[in-house]
This record gives C-alpha cells, structure tokens and sequence, in this order.
C-alpha cells in the first residue's frame, strides 16, 4: 500500500504544527501535529473527568462492545495502519502488520474480560453476614507510549481501561505522532457506530516532557501508565507517588539468554535471532545478553557471526528486508559510544557500522553488531536501545544464573536447555528474577494472554493480559449483615447499654 493511500484510508490531514514527523526509512517529513499547550491539557483532564462520570454507569459488557467495534476497525485498516507504523518507526512491514494484530489481539481479550471483572465472596466470621470485593473503574488513566511499540502497548493500556471504565488520556511518542492520530481516527468510527457514547475517551497529548509532566501533576489522573526509560519512568514514578496517585510502569530491560550444551541448537539459532536482530534491537524485550556454555562457545560463535553479517539490512517495506533502521542520529550515536566502551572494557566487536548511507543519506541503518566479551562489564548491564548482542561464556550454571540476574533490569529472560532440571531452576524462585522467564523461545513476541513486564528498573507493573486489568480499577471491600444482631469482629464487646 503506497503512503497516500495509508494516509487517505486513515483520514491523515496533517499539514499544520510544530511536531513534525519525518520516516526514519529516509528521512521524508511525514505530516506535522500542534502541540499541545498546558491549557489544552488542563481541558482535557476536566473533559476526561466529566466522561468518567457517564462511562462508568455503562454496564461493562456494553463498554465491551465498543472494544469490539474498534477491533473490526483495526481489522479493516490492518494493512493501512501496519504500513504507517512502518512508514513512522522504520520497523520492517511484518512487524508493523504484528503489531497491529497485537491491538485486535487485546480487543478481542478486553471484549471477553468486559464479562469478567469478577471480585471475590469471602467467608465471614461473623453470622449472617456476608464479605464480597468489586471493582469499579478508577477514573481517567494518563498513558505515555514510546516510540518503539508507538500503537501496541497505548491499545494494550487504553482497551482494558475503556471496557473498566476509564477514559484515556494518550501521549504518544513525539516521534511517532501520526501513527497516534490514525488509531485515534480508527477509535472515532468505531465511537460513531457504537451510537450514545460520552465524549473524550480518548483525548491525544501531543507534546515533549512538559505535557507528561502535566498528567503526572495535579489536578490529578487517578492512575498514570508510562512505558519508556528508566529515567522517564523513575519522574512519572516519584511524581504519581507524591501525590498518592498509582502508577503502572514497563520500562527499560537487559534481556538474557542462557544457552545450555543441551539446548537444541537450531531452535536456540533461530530465537537468538529473531530477539536479537527484530526490529532493529530496539524492543524493550530484545536479546542483549547470550550466556553460552564453553563447550558450544566456538560453533555458537562462528553460526552467530554468520547470521549478524549477513541478515538482510535495508528498507523495512521490502520483502525480504530483517532489519530496518534505527529510529534517528541520536540512537545510531548511543550505540557507537556504546560499542566504543565496549572495545575499551575488552570486546571484539564484529559490525556495528552504518551502511546504505548512498541510497538513505538521512535513515541510520546499521550493521547489527555481535561483541565477544570475556565477563560482564558495565557496558554490559546497560542498555543500549540498538541491535548489539553481547556474547559471554560459562562454564557453571549457578554462576551463569547469577550474572544473568546481575543487572538493574527484569524484564525478559530466557534459557535454551533440554535439561529438565536447568529448566526448572531457571523458572523458580531461585532462577530468573525478570518478570518474563521462558524456557527453549526468546524473549522478546510475548502474546497478550499474559502479565507484561519486570521487576527491578524494569518498574514493577504489569500490562496486557493475566489480571492487569485489576490497575484499571478501584477495589472495595463489602460487608453486608443480613442479620439481626451486631457482632463486632475480633469478638469485641462494646455495650452501650440501652440507647
Ligand atoms: C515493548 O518493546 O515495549 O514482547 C513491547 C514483545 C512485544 C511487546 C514489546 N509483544 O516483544
């Protein structure tokens, strides 16, 4: 599908604004947004609150069918949409179309839980009573998306909050902004079939830190989301936290590997690949650290260098294409200073280097580089949002565990084993402390079916499926008494005679 038609099928007018939006595939400028003043923010949080107030009393299942609307929207526009994530992140087409699924994957997810928001029956002490928990919907949720998953991980967040009972307040990525405003169209067809909804579920922020940090300050969102940095995330997190707000935090990870002598090499081959060279290393889930036994070392080695030299570098809209740009300068900058210190504390580096700079003077596409190091540096444990995958040796398991688990990061991890033994001590509570542990499959293309994030800098939240819904929602606990007396818990007695 050519750019006009992605921008005509998604009713793109985007001539006018200070935020511009250039294709990182070549440098062309896209289409421009306003960004949004402190003012219009502020409106915003008063039109998301008044919205509240209507959305909430609308059953859940009703609310679902809005979910179900917008999904057979996302269906039609795969494609169109797909090709604009494409168009705006450098992703490759395969997985700009993936990430499109993973929006109606967690409609059709939402639209089920819409029936499902169960609370407990808790047994009660006390006769004739009786103990329950509901959840009602919290209030209007702030989501702060990164460029990376630019319309993934905002339909994750904004379809369990819609079907809980929350407006949304969305700020995109300022470098991906139209691809927000194509979903945001998508949801406004999906809100006109739907017939008598409120308006303002969801509102677009555009803007930098400042428009962030308006959500996160008061007059206050009951619950900010933000997948991004460590840094980002660590503001968003003390901001929410002075002000008694809750906060659902994905950031930054250091996903390992540990590749046992057992492990079925050819499957190990192909996830070290794909979690490692995808989307250009830059998933907050992609392969950064491969622990690999001494006694495969050398054939690993020698297949892996093989694989770096020769996937496919080029433009992400071309069949055949595994590795499209970098999103801009600054990134393809961070990973040569990163490879730098890593020459410095002792790695051979194998590519790492610009190419196609002829053809796409303007796009940074690089060459994925593959560093032997003898031990884990500090280089090792940062990371580095680009396709570099260091490559360490072991020889214990224990020990490899525990420099595996060395990092401030928990994301994703993973272990390549047949051994049944590695493979359980890997997934228990003395294994990977990453809030993603799998066993034979990488670590990155998790499904939606499942809790989504980490521990340590990773935040600690938990996105997508599971009950991460339960973050989208307020808890009370009930008691009713259906009888005749008064019993107090705890069998105190407090007779205030006859009154
Ligand atoms: C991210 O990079 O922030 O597990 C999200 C994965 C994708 C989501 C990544 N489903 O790699």
């Amino acid at each position: 599908m050519n750019q006009q038609d992605v921008f005509k099928t998604l009713e793109l007018h985007v001539d006018k604004g200070s935020i511009v939006s250039t294709s990182p595939i070549d440098g062309a400028l896209l289409g421009k947004v306003q960004e949004n003043t402190p003012q219009d923010i502020q409106q915003m949080i008063t039109k998301a609150t008044a919205c509240f107030k209507e959305w909430r009393l609308i059953p859940a299942p009703k609310r679902g069918a809005l979910v179900r609307l917008f999904g057979e929207e996302l269906r039609k526009n795969k494609e169109a949409l797909g090709t604009l994530v494409t168009l705006e992140n450098g992703k490759i087409l395969q997985e700009g179309l993936g990430e499109v699924q993973e929006m109606i994957d967690i409609c059709d997810y939402a639209v089920g839980l819409s029936r499902q928001l169960y609370g407990l029956t808790i047994a009660s002490e006390r006769p004739g009573h009786r103990m329950m928990e509901t959840w009602h919907p919290l209030g209007p949720v702030g989501v702060i998306t990164p460029f990376n998953f630019p319309v993934a991980v905002w339909a994750w967040n904004f379809v369990l909050a819609i079907v809980c009972g929350d407006p949304v307040i969305w700020k995109p990525s300022e470098k991906t902004p139209l691809t927000a405003l194509a979903s945001a169209n998508l949801f406004e067809r999906a809100v006109k079939a739907f017939g008598k909804a409120p308006q303002g579920l969801l509102q677009l922020a555009f803007g930098y830190q400042e428009v962030g940090e308006m959500l996160v300050n008061p007059p206050h969102l009951p619950l900010i989301s933000a997948t991004g940095s460590t840094g980002m995330g660590r503001a968003v997190g003390e901001g929410v936290a002075r002000r008694f707000g809750r906060s659902l935090l994905e950031l930054s990870g250091n996903n390992g590997m540990i590749l046992a002598p057992s492990a079925d090499q050819e499957l190990a081959m192909r996830a070290i690949a794909f979690a490692s060279l995808g989307t250009a290393g830059q998933r907050c889930t992609t392969l950064r650290r491969l622990f690999v036994h001494t006694s495969i070392q050398a054939q690993i080695t020698h297949r892996l260098k093989h694989i770096f030299a020769n996937a496919v570098v080029g433009n992400p809209l071309e069949a055949g294409t595994l590795i499209g740009p970098l999103i801009d300068k600054r990134s393809y900058e961070d990973m040569q200073k990163a490879l730098e210190v890593a020459r410095v504390q002792g790695g051979v580096v194998q590519g790492g280097e610009r190419v196609l700079t002829d053809k796409y003077p303007e796009g940074y596409y690089v060459r994925p580089a593959l560093v032997e190091m003898q031990k884990q540096t500090e280089i090792v444990k940062t990371e580095t949002f680009a396709p570099i995958l260091y490559v360490m040796p072991y020889t214990d398991f224990d020990k490899a565990l525990a420099q595996h688990n060395d990092v401030s990061q928990g994301l994703a991890s993973c272990i390549f084993t047949n051994d049944v033994r590695e493979a359980e001590i890997f997934l228990s509570s003395r294994g990977s402390d990453c809030g993603i542990a799998n066993v034979n499959i990488g670590p990155s293309g998790a499904e939606i079916g499942g809790a989504f994030g980490g521990e340590k800098e990773t935040g600690g939240g938990r996105e997508s499926g599971s009950d991460a819904w339960r973050n989208y929602m307020r808890r009370a606990t009930n008691t009713i008494n259906y009888s005749h007396e008064l019993p107090l818990a705890q069998g105190i007695r407090f007779d205030v005679g006859d009154a």
